[in-house]
């Protein structure tokens, strides 16, 4: 019976016709009501919309659990080569929607809980988001795990269970503020913890020698990992594969009982304090030394859990006939960037010191099974962790580093001889693992025969440059050189250990994201491992199922919906860019979505702002070589131009914009927090100011996350990827907006220059120096040869002046003058590219006023993004690193 009215139970009681796969409305409905009695999470007498959410997810569940037990019995018994991506991220955002667009049962779970007395919609914003994660890097892992079980791959994820994911940010008259997210803390109904899967992790101790040689690790300090596996169905197809989130917890047989019962209650639970508090929080601060600790075994318990649990796989599907060299035949990690690194090391550990293969052989075996994937080029965010501290939480590893360390001398030693020894100096130092560690007895001596210095200069009485560390490891600012005359001797430079690297040596494959990313990346020594991967993203979540409006007008035109599988029909649509019918389909279903986007400003913000106006998005991580601050440094110029201006010459000038920025600031990067309040000090001013009305609103949208991001894509019109060239590694948003009809304005960086080659230059707003230029131009900048654009000083001028609050902006515009006083050199180029990104906003005013003209450029957008499908990424990844193939299943 339909239920109309909360608290009405009447309802409850076993279906009669309880199937797992449920595919009929009725069915579905007895399973809902099922769960919400028999897997209760919530008192018995309401039926909410969060209790709904639960019962829903439940029955969800079980359908792909069917899926998921069959896919596995298949991997098992057929014994393929599967792939195994390891990322300390998975933003994997909410599943309930995607999980029921995929089983291709949307309408009967609508239409089933509206029997209920819900609707689809509202039950499926109950669910929180999964934020295991930062931004692009970890939801590319999540657009990857998606594409692999669409594309029937075998494959899993293996990733960290949080218990608090990426904070929430508020946003008040201070700026950001950082709320912890208790993500699970209402219970998560699509997780399985699996009791029975559970390794044990060391940290500390020492390396002893046995009589036979063999190098043994007795750990100081011991914990168990527990898989928590996630389902991740496949769009079309039963293929459900896992994403495997390990927990920490203490041994049982930890617990000081004696402590416990003498009263010392704290100490006695202080194991499993330590152990839990590993898998607390994403990047917990680093500043201190426990900090630095306390990230190091996180890493460390992803590497060891999950390699044991292949390893166990490996040697379970062998049947008792094990072959370590076929390993690489049956395995392929994928590191997700850096973070996973110590599975060289560990790798090399279980076969020396547990199966007791020789080093040659661990190594060979080692490096055919493992690839890396590098994310970024910024050097301060290439990871390096001190090599004192890692030999105290991990010292059999930092033995193996070394012996790798070695190997590696050997093979530059050989490919670049000894008779240029200045060259072979330079090599080694960015080539060698280990950072300011001796050398080898023999090098030394050859660069000694030779006259070249070993010593670094840095232990000379001399000027030297220091870097004045300002924030996070990851998101550092610009460091700030600061030269310092050493009266004393400089201290050693500290031992490293370069994590990069390490992947570059221990994997057969490096891969950069984008193909101009990937043409920065490439190493001399090893041409062949290196490779272009480019970005992709989901078509499902990004346009199907967060764009049905616009998916059915593509659907309509096309004639099918094969194109969420096969993205290349998208290019169809270049046919029909001039046809009118067309053109009022597509700006209706992008009206809709405006219209959802601003009733949600409203609810968010408390300001309204007018459907009609152009929507300009930037939404991405708050990062000063995103340059946030020169899109509102662009908007402050706008909003000075019109108050100069009479009404009508303004609206004349003028198309009306909404300017809508998103993004987290990493809780100790201290000048992105300056932009984030810089931006609610813009808006406050101009969204108030009666002059310009509609004609421009800034709107800071809090906590942005991939939830928000479904709401947004869709509804944008123009949206921003203005990174300074060379810094963007490839973007993936930018992918998503112009997959939902969105022009892009941005530099020639990372995936757009991939993106306009593909939509046509004609439908992508270009500005601004490119790669090659950068270094000259931060060079003449630092001679003081650079002439700011008088615009750009009359812009800082105004904001100065107090236009917009009575806030101190020294540090933030000091940031992009020179090098006195608050000056930091602008590094990221706004002064250099201001003028160009102007102009350039000027040109998008003129298309959009022809909305002929700019719904052309929409349609031609969503046609030329069909390669940025992470289908065709996974299908790369799958041939040309990992070796594998589809499961021929179900
Ligand atoms: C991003 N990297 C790139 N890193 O910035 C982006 N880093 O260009 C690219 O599209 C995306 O990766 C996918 O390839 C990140 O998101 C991090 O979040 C990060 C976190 C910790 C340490 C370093």
């Amino acid at each position: 019976d339909p239920i109309t009215q909360e608290g009405d139970v009447s309802f409850l009681g076993v279906g009669s016709n309880l199937k797992a796969s449920a595919t009929d409305a009725a069915s579905i409905a007895s399973n809902i009501k099922y769960h919400a009695e028999f897997t209760p999470l919530f008192s018995p007498d309401n039926f909410a919309p969060s209790k709904a959410f639960f019962a829903t997810a439940q029955s969800v569940r079980d359908a792909l659990i069917v899926n998921w037990n069959a896919t596995y019995d298949h991997c098992e018994k057929m014994n393929v080569k599967q792939a195994y991506y390891l990322s300390m991220e998975f933003l994997q955002g909410r599943a309930l929607l995607n999980a029921i667009g995929n089983l291709e049962l949307t309408g009967e779970y609508a239409e089933a809980l509206q029997k209920l007395g819900h609707t689809l919609e509202t039950v499926a914003s109950q669910e929180p988001d999964a934020a295991l994660g930062n931004g692009g890097l970890g939801r590319l892992a999540s657009c990857f795990l998606d594409s692999l079980a669409t594309l029937n791959y075998p494959a899993s994820g293996y990733g960290l269970r949080y218990k608090y994911g990426l904070f929430k940010q508020l946003i008040t008259k201070d700026g950001q503020e950082e709320v912890a997210e208790n993500w699970l803390e209402v219970g998560n109904p699509w997780e399985i913890v699996r009791n029975d899967i559970a390794y044990p992790v060391k940290f500390f101790g020492k390396v002893v020698t046995g009589s036979d040689g063999n190098k043994n690790w007795i750990g100081g300090e011991d914990i168990l990992a527990v898989a928590y596996d996630v389902p991740i169905p496949g769009y079309k197809t039963k293929t459900t594969i896992s994403l495997r989130l390990w927990s920490t917890k203490v041994p049982s047989d930890q617990l000081d009982l004696c402590a416990f019962n003498a009263g010392e209650h704290t100490k006695a639970c202080q194991a499993k304090a330590n152990a839990e508090k590993i898998c607390y929080i994403l990047y917990p601060g680093d500043e201190s030394e426990e900090g630095k600790i306390l990230r190091l075994k996180q890493q460390y318990t992803l590497c060891s859990a999950s390699l044991q649990d292949i390893i166990a796989r490996f040697e379970r599907r062998s049947g008792g006939n094990v072959r370590w060299e076929e390993l690489p035949d049956k395995v392929a990690v994928q590191m997700n960037d850096t973070h996973p690194t110590l599975c060289i090391p560990e790798l090399v550990r279980i076969l020396m010191d547990l199966k007791g293969l020789n080093w040659e052989t661990a190594w060979r075996i080692t490096q055919r099974t493992v690839a890396y994937t590098n994310h970024t080029v910024l050097p301060e965010a290439l990871e390096k962790w001190s090599y004192d501290l890692m030999q105290r939480l991990l010292p059999r590893h930092v033995e193996i580093i070394q012996m790798i360390d070695e190997q590696l001398i050997g093979e530059i030693i050989s490919e670049y001889g000894t008779s240029t020894p200045e060259i072979l100096k330079k090599k080694l130092e960015a080539m060698r693992i280990l950072e300011n560690l001796d050398l080898p007895a023999s090098v030394v001596e050859l660069f000694a025969k030779q006259n070249v210095s070993c010593m670094d200069e840095t232990v000379e009485e001399v000027e030297s440059v220091v870097e004045v560390k300002t924030t996070e490891i990851d998101e550092k600012e610009t460091p700030k050189k600061k030269k310092v005359v050493n009266k004393e001797p400089a201290p050693l430079p500290p031992k490293m250990v370069r994590m990069a690297n390490l992947s570059v040596v221990g994997g057969h494959a490096v891969n950069g994201v984008a193909e101009i990313h990937s043409e920065i990346v490439k190493g001399e020594l090893w041409p062949k491992k290196f490779q272009n991967k480019t970005n992709g993203v989901t078509p499902r979540r990004w346009i199907q199922f967060c764009n049905p409006d616009l998916s059915a007008v593509i659907t309509k035109w096309i004639g099918t919906d094969d194109w969420v599988l096969k993205t290349e029909k998208l290019a169809e649509l270049r046919k029909f860019a001039d046809k009118k019918d067309l053109h009022i389909e597509w700006t209706a279903a992008k009206k809709s979505n405006k219209n959802k986007v601003a009733s949600f400003i409203k609810q968010r913000t408390g300001y309204s702002v007018n459907p009609d106006a152009m929507f300009d998005i930037q939404v991405k991580r708050i990062h000063e070589y995103k340059r946030q601050l020169l899109n509102i440094l662009g908007i402050v110029y706008r909003y000075k131009k019109m108050k100069e201006m009479t009404a009508a010459e303004r609206e004349a000038k003028f198309v009306p914009r909404v300017c809508m920025f998103g993004g987290k600031a990493f809780a100790t990067y201290v000048q992105a927090k300056r932009i984030v309040k810089f931006i609610t000090d813009v808006g406050a001013t101009i969204n108030h100011d009666p002059d310009i009305g509609d004609l421009l609103k800034v709107i800071f949208v809090p906590d942005y996350n991939v939830s928000v991001a479904e709401l947004l894509i869709p509804a944008s019109e123009l949206s921003q990827h203005i990174s300074t060239a060379g810094m963007e590694a490839s973007g993936t948003s930018n992918m998503k907006f112009a997959m939902n009809g969105c022009v892009l304005i941005g530099t020639l960086d990372g995936a757009n220059v991939e993106i306009r080659q593909e939509v046509g230059d004609d439908n992508f707003f270009l500005f601004g120096a490119q790669a090659p230029e950068i270094a000259g131009l931060r060079k003449e900048r630092a001679e003081g040869k650079f002439v700011p654009d008088p615009r750009f000083e009359e812009v800082k001028k105004f904001v100065r002046s107090g236009a917009f609050g009575a806030y101190n902006y020294d540090e933030l515009l000091g940031s992009l003058e020179g090098n006195e006083g608050f000056g930091r050199g602008d590094y990221f180029l706004v002064g250099k590219d201001f003028p160009s990104y102007i102009e350039c906003q000027e040109r998008v005013d003129e298309a959009y006023r022809d909305q002929k003209r700019w719904t052309k450029m929409s349609i031609l957008n969503t046609a030329g993004s069909y390669k940025f499908s992470s289908d065709r990424t996974i299908h790369e990844y799958a041939r040309e690193i990992w070796n594998i193939n589809p499961l021929q299943i179900i």
